[in-house]
């Protein structure tokens, strides 16, 4: 007899409300009232094969509600992906179970990213649906040709990246994206009426959306709310009206189930409700049956899929992009020859243009783009066209004024894959990109954030665009790459560490200001990746080492030079990245950082943190107040980056 599909997604609700109840902890209620809409997605719509789930042509399924995360954990298990098991389901929440509190895409295949910071999966989903538009445009309907579907909930759609995100979807017409939202008018502290009262249909028609509605617990009405979707050409917003803790009969459309387990009395309750009646955690073998066979669905068309990918000329370079190798060779030692042959004086942000245009003549993968600053950023290149709704093969995004929009959609295409998305603003504004930023370094991929203007030697802007704490603040994200580097030498070998950096993102911190070349002689090898290194070694005896990153490495030697003009033997040691040289052997970083000797830092940023490697007696040299408006030099100058107002401060140390 089929199982019809109530059933199919009473065993989603029945995982869902047993894994809290055992965990104790968790969020039923999403779960519960999109059972019915997410059975009819991941049953009869989502393109995928459980049996190979970085199918490079499956479609990406975002559950941007990350809280409802048993929702996701339920689909891979019920549909057949080796994990979760079951086991790992009764360890929901607990130490060593790939079913964490919220979806992390590092943990289950199928899980296509990390979701629980609400909008960031819908805004990632854009980006998911960038990099499918421009890979078809690239490969063609035989080998891209998918879709981006997104379960959202009320929470998603109030924070402020769902308009970033959902303007630009609108923008570039990404009209493979459907987004399922859990319209259930339920949040933590209530009704949604507490707190808004906008129409959200309106707002994202007025995006250039697509709206529909349905009843989101009538598979039906939910099958033809995503054929409309299907058939139109703009992106989709489904506003499914569900019933938060769908079953549960005393707690039901309350914000009681949104986030704690519903207790024993109401989950007896909840099975009788649901007819569902059959001991924790197990589902009934003909009910897992229908699940396992309705999860293969797609096993023909990935195999078909796969027999055109055997039969395509482009087979093996679209599999190179997909698995995000880069080719063989590399422009990067042309390039540092050349720039040993004739040196250039230039901004780092013009330096950073200069490695780009090497970087995307040899990489398609690339795709640049900056928050509305690319004069600015210096983050376009010559031959790159523009990425539009018109055509998707172009390679660089005009992202309009939205950081984060931005870095999420950026997390969203390296997720995705065969791209490698880099984008530009203002250091200062890595404050608005931060939480995409954190999520880049969280889900490890490959994103590199070009941020330019990054001191007071940005000048004129004044204070509210000059970053101070910004550089310290990122260096304490975990597994972020933070580049500062000095000169064109070193800003190349930078980007070269950050492309090669694949399981994690990198941020390039550059001047808008010149620069000198400091490093005019070829070097055996990528002195960057070292993370510090010295760029010049005492004359006379070594009593002081200078730290310095960036611009304010050309200060350091007009002091190193300075000190051994006094007989102070001085080392100069540029540190373009920390977390490289923390990763030095011990051998390596004393000596780098010797004892018995001075260490200053100078950096033109918030001294909080150079104690660790000047330690409790050394010298900071920095900036811990807001800046000031007039023109880079005279900051500079007027906040002590000179030889005259550091020397004076050395030398009483040495005293
Ligand atoms: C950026 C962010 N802010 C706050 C939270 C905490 N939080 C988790 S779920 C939630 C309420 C979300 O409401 P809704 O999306 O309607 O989910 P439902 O209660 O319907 O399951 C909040 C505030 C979060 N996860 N992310
Ligand atoms: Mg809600």
């Amino acid at each position: 007899m089929a199982i019809d599909i109530r059933t199919l997604a009473n065993a989603i609700r029945a995982l869902s409300m047993d894994a809290v109840e055992a965990a104790n902890s968790g969020h039923p209620g999403m779960p519960m009232g999109m059972a019915d809409a997410a059975t009819v997605l991941w049953t009869e719509y989502l393109r995928h094969d459980p049996a190979d789930p970085h199918w490079p042509d499956r479609d990406r399924f975002v559950l941007s509600a990350g809280h409802g995360s048993m929702l996701i954990y339920a689909l891979l298990h019920l549909t057949g992906y080796a994990r979760p098991t079951i086991d790992d389901i009764r360890g929901f929440r607990q130490l060593g179970s790939p079913c964490a509190g919220h979806p992390e895409n590092f943990l289950l295949e199928g899980v296509e990213a990390t979701t629980g910071p609400l909008g960031q999966g819908l805004a990632m989903a854009v980006g998911m649906a960038i990099a499918e538009r421009h890979l078809n445009a690239e490969y063609g309907d035989d080998l891209v040709a998918h879709r981006t579907w997104v379960v959202a909930g009320d929470g998603c759609l109030m924070e402020g990246v769902n308009h970033e995100a959902a303007g630009l979807a609108g923008h570039l017409a990404l009209g493979r994206l459907i987004v399922l939202w859990d319209d259930n008018k339920i949040t933590i502290d209530g009704a949604t009426d507490l707190s808004t009262s906008e129409d959200v249909a309106a707002r994202y028609a007025a995006y250039g959306w697509h709206v529909a509605r349905c009843d989101g617990l009538d598979a039906g009405d939910v099958r033809r709310a995503i054929d409309e979707a299907l058939a139109d050409p703009r992106p989709s917003l489904i506003a499914c009206r569900t019933i938060i803790g769908f079953g549960a009969p005393n707690k039901q459309g309350t914000a009681a189930t949104h986030g704690s387990a519903l207790g024993a009395d109401e989950v007896a309750a909840a099975r009788k409700e649901l007819g569902w009646d059959y001991p924790p955690f197990e589902i009934p073998a003909d009910i897992a049956a229908t699940w396992l066979a309705l999860g293969q669905r797609g096993q023909g068309e990935h195999r078909a899929w796969q027999a055109r990918l055997d039969a395509s000329a482009g087979r093996n370079e679209f599999l190179r992009r997909m698995a995000g190798r880069l080719p063989e060779g590399s422009t990067r030692d042309a390039y540092l020859d050349e720039l040993a042959a004739h040196p250039q004086n230039l901004a780092t942000r013009k330096s950073s243009e200069l490695a780009l245009e090497a970087i995307n003549a040899f990489l398609p993968e690339t795709i640049g783009g900056s928050a509305d600053l690319t004069g600015s950023n210096n983050t376009k290149t010559k031959a790159q066209k523009p990425l539009t709704k018109d055509d998707y093969s172009g390679r660089y995004i005009y992202y309009g004024i939205r950081e984060f929009g931005m870095g999420a959609a950026m997390n969203g295409m390296a997720l995705h894959g065969g791209v490698i998305p880099y984008g530009g603003t203002f250091l200062i504004f890595s404050d608005y990109a931060r939480p995409a930023i954190r999520l880049s370094a969280l889900q490890q991929v490959r994103v590199i954030y070009v941020m330019t203007h990054d001191s007071i030697g940005l000048g004129e802007d004044g204070p509210t665009h000059q970053p101070i704490e910004q550089l310290m603040g990122l260096r304490a994200i975990p597994n972020l790459a933070v580049f500062r580097p000095a000169d064109a030498v070193e800003t190349a070998e930078c980007w070269s560490l950050a492309l090669r950096r694949e399981d994690g993102p990198s941020l390039l911190a550059l001047t808008r200001q010149n620069l000198p070349q400091l490093r005019l002689e070829r070097a055996p090898e990528i002195l960057s990746g070292r993370g510090a290194y010295r760029l010049r070694g005492a004359d006379a005896a070594r009593r002081v080492v200078l730290l310095a990153t960036g611009s304010e490495v050309q200060v350091a030697v007009a002091v190193a030079d300075a000190l051994e003009g006094q007989g102070i033997g001085a080392d100069i040691v540029s540190m373009p990245c920390w977390s490289l040289f923390d990763a030095q052997d011990a051998a390596y970083r004393s000596d780098i950082l010797p004892d018995g000797v001075l260490l200053v830092s100078i950096e033109a940023g918030a001294t909080l943190g150079w104690e660790r490697y000047t330690g409790r007696f050394g010298l900071n040299i920095g900036i811990d107040r807001f800046g000031a408006s007039a023109p880079g030099d005279d900051l500079m100058r007027h906040f002590g980056f000179t030889a005259e107002a550091i020397v004076p401060k050395i030398l009483e140390r040495l005293e």
